[in-house]
């Protein structure tokens, strides 16, 4: 009956993400006969990251000064509105492929720099939801098929520095892991309440519970380790073992720490809160690492190096790859042509997946992918700004990642997804399958 299913309407709008920053809406629909009888409309919202790779799709921007300084997407919007949906009205949304194929050729450039990532990925996002909606099955069931089951272990993080947060905390995410959860219901329950623990212990510390753009924590404090060790108090407290129930998870941003110039990583938060100057080199961030894995319980470090360093990134996966999951994000900005790279060195093993990085639903399962077939794990992940719609918890669950970065348990546009995953959980029922991967090559949980 649905072999053919037409696009009939795409239109795209200018809304809010969660910083207050315009972003891309849009609406498709699709079916047979006249729009608004027997159509299907679903809408999508793009995200937009803060500390974005160098070798990101292009995310559109207006730059009129006056105008939501500079940061309105009205031009993304208006691509949405003529280029874009003239080429694909009348496709069939039942062929996500073609339909991104058409969205790149029409685009016509290599970083999507023309039409837009961000205008692009609206219309890949809700197509695929359109079509869901048509065929009335579940977002993630249409993306994955018949045999998805598997709910994502959580990466949450409670405590935000870098580009995130106005705060000493230069390393940019710690985040928390329920590896020793049975479900994702409980998992999320166990990092709600080590979360409301911490901020317990932030005050009682006098520091801030303010939160940054993810959700978590943003407080003055001396450096990681003293971070690490509030959030072990935090998972004690909570009822928990640290290294048993909950794991640690870091995503340094270590590219937003790198000076080009000097080829050194600069820790101004560090600094501040020690009054001297505190700079690292490529091998003194891996020994860090080191020493901080060895007095913690952490099992994945993400951009634990800059975007540009492949041969740093080998040296660091040959000494850390087998302990722990080493994530490359803005290394491999969703894209299978740096990916293949990684694979080809040994750098990384395990590659961070966001939607708006590489502009179309396609390519991001692409990279998933072809990160599965070389034995690399890979991580669903939000953007700092986001917004209600919980895309990426269906594409979760759809590609049996296993993990999804989504923030802390705490700001609608972070829970957005984590009770999509609630429900998605609910509907499996006792289909649904909660296991943590295996963290490093060759290590085992
Ligand atoms: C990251 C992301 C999401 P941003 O670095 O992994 O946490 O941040 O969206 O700002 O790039
Ligand atoms: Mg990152």
């Amino acid at each position: 009956m649905f072999r053919y299913l037409p696009i009939r309407k795409v239109h795209a709008r200018q809304v809010l993400d969660s910083r207050g920053n315009p972003t891309v809406e849009v609406e498709v629909t699709v079916g047979e006969g006249i729009v608004g009888i027997n159509g299907y409309t679903a809408k999508a919202i793009v995200p937009s990251g803060a500390s974005t790779g160098k070798f990101e799709a292009v995310e559109l921007r207006d730059g009129v000064k006056d105008k939501y300084v500079g940061l309105g997407v009205e031009k993304a919007v208006n691509n949405v509105n003529t280029r874009l949906s003239e080429a694909i009205l009348g496709e069939n949304a039942l062929n996500q492929e073609v339909i991104d194929r058409i969205l790149i050729d029409t685009d016509g450039t290599e970083n999507k720099s023309s039409a837009g990532a961000n205008a692009m990925l609206g219309v890949s996002m809700a197509v695929a939801r359109a079509a869901a909606l048509a065929l009335r099955i579940p977002l993630y069931q249409y993306i994955g098929g018949c045999h998805t089951c598997r709910l994502p272990v959580p990466m949450m993080n409670i405590l935000n520095g870098g580009r995130h947060a106005d705060n000493t905390v230069d390393l940019q995410e710690f985040m928390i892991m329920p590896v020793g959860a049975d479900s994702f219901s409980k998992a999320l329950q166990m990092c709600a309440e080590v979360y409301q623990f911490l901020k317990i212990l932030l005050k009682e510390n006098r520091l801030s519970t303010g939160v940054g753009d993810e959700g978590g924590f943003a407080p003055d404090i001396a450096d990681s380790s003293e971070v690490l060790r509030f959030m072990v108090e935090a998972v004690e407290k909570a009822g928990y073992t640290a290294g048993k129930d909950i794991f640690f998870a870091i995503d340094a941003a270590a590219s937003e720490l790198y000076d080009e110039e000097k080829h050194i990583y600069y820790f101004p938060g560090e600094s501040k809160m020690s009054g001297e100057k505190v700079q690292r080199d490529g091998q003194e961030m891996i020994a860090y690492y080191e020493e901080l894995i060895e007095q913690f319980p952490i099992v994945s470090i993400e951009d634990g190096l800059h975007e540009d360093d492949w041969e740093g990134w080998t040296s660091m996966t040959e000494k850390l790859g087998k302990k722990i999951q080493l994530v490359g994000d803005d290394l491999f900005v969703t894209n299978k042509k740096r990916l293949n790279c990684g694979i080809k060195l040994k750098a990384a093993n395990a590659i961070l997946v966001k939607v708006n990085q590489i502009g179309t639903l396609t390519e991001a399962l692409q990279a998933v992918e072809l990160a599965h077939r070389n034995g690399y794990n890979a991580v669903i992940s939000h953007r700092s700004g986001e917004t209600e719609d919980p895309f990426i918890a269906d594409l979760a669950v759809a590609t049996g990642a296993g993990q999804i970065k989504a923030g802390a348990p705490c700001r609608s546009d972070r829970n957005a997804k984590y009770n999509q995953l609630l429900r998605i959980e609910e509907y499996l029922g006792e289909q649904a399958v909660y296991e943590a991967p295996s963290f490093g090559w060759g290590s085992e949980k």
